[in-house]
């Protein structure tokens, strides 16, 4: 049985960068909808003690096409908006420090140009997906843009994404209408960089 995290902050904590409607739309009613839909579809097959990350990156061992679809959408649904809820926090850090710091200014030079690439990924992501950083095993750093609820596993298995930014209309729209770009330089406002951190150490095993 997958889970949802539990969220460490209140539906409002993050206004007015992120509105109370939308985050509580957006938990218990998105979020938990992906939960409940992939946990069904594992109960039809015996994968159920499999992590999210192994099932997601090894979507082709489902032969059933319409239950590889249905795992796909929703696992991917539940574990993208498990990093997303845990990634923006109140109060959160607004620097970046350790090795994720000096992974950052190797790749990208700082987290400025990092924010860049990554504003224009989502900005220019047609339709509902997301943007992501990602780490491989060696602790490499990549950016990514991917549609509906896929996410960097499905298509390598050795990324790991450790900051994923949902550019779907139910994560805006109530506040910011049409106003993507809006929406995503709030985003940034809210990101918790030591929790990013916590995400990059976790995929390299440290
Ligand atoms: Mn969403």
């Amino acid at each position: 049985m997958y889970n949802q995290i539990e969220l460490a902050y209140r539906f409002d904590a993050l206004e007015p960068r992120i509105d109370a409607l939308t985050m509580e739309t957006h938990y218990t009613k998105h979020h938990a909808a992906y939960t409940k839909n992939l946990n069904d579809a594992i109960s039809k097959i015996d994968l159920k003690a499999v992590p999210i990350e192994r099932l997601l990156s090894s979507l082709d061992d489902i032969k059933d096409e319409s239950l590889r679809k249905t795992i796909r959408n929703n696992g991917g649904g539940f574990y993208n908006h498990n990093l997303y809820f845990d990634i923006i926090r109140p109060n959160n850090a607004t620097t970046v420090s350790g090795e994720l710091a000096l992974a950052i200014s190797s790749e990208f030079n700082d987290v400025d140009e990092l924010i860049k690439q990554l504003t224009t990924l989502a900005l220019g992501q047609f339709g509902s997906g997301w943007a992501w950083l990602s780490t491989d095993r060696t602790g490499k750093l990549s950016v990514s843009a991917t549609a509906n609820q896929d996410n960097p596993l499905m298509f390598d298995p050795n990324l790991t994404p450790i900051l994923g930014i949902d550019v779907w209309e139910h994560a805006y729209y109530l506040k910011y209408r049409n106003l993507r770009a809006d929406y995503v330089k709030s985003f940034f406002e809210v990101v918790d960089w030591n929790v990013v951190s916590k995400h990059y150490l976790k995929a390299l095993g440290k």
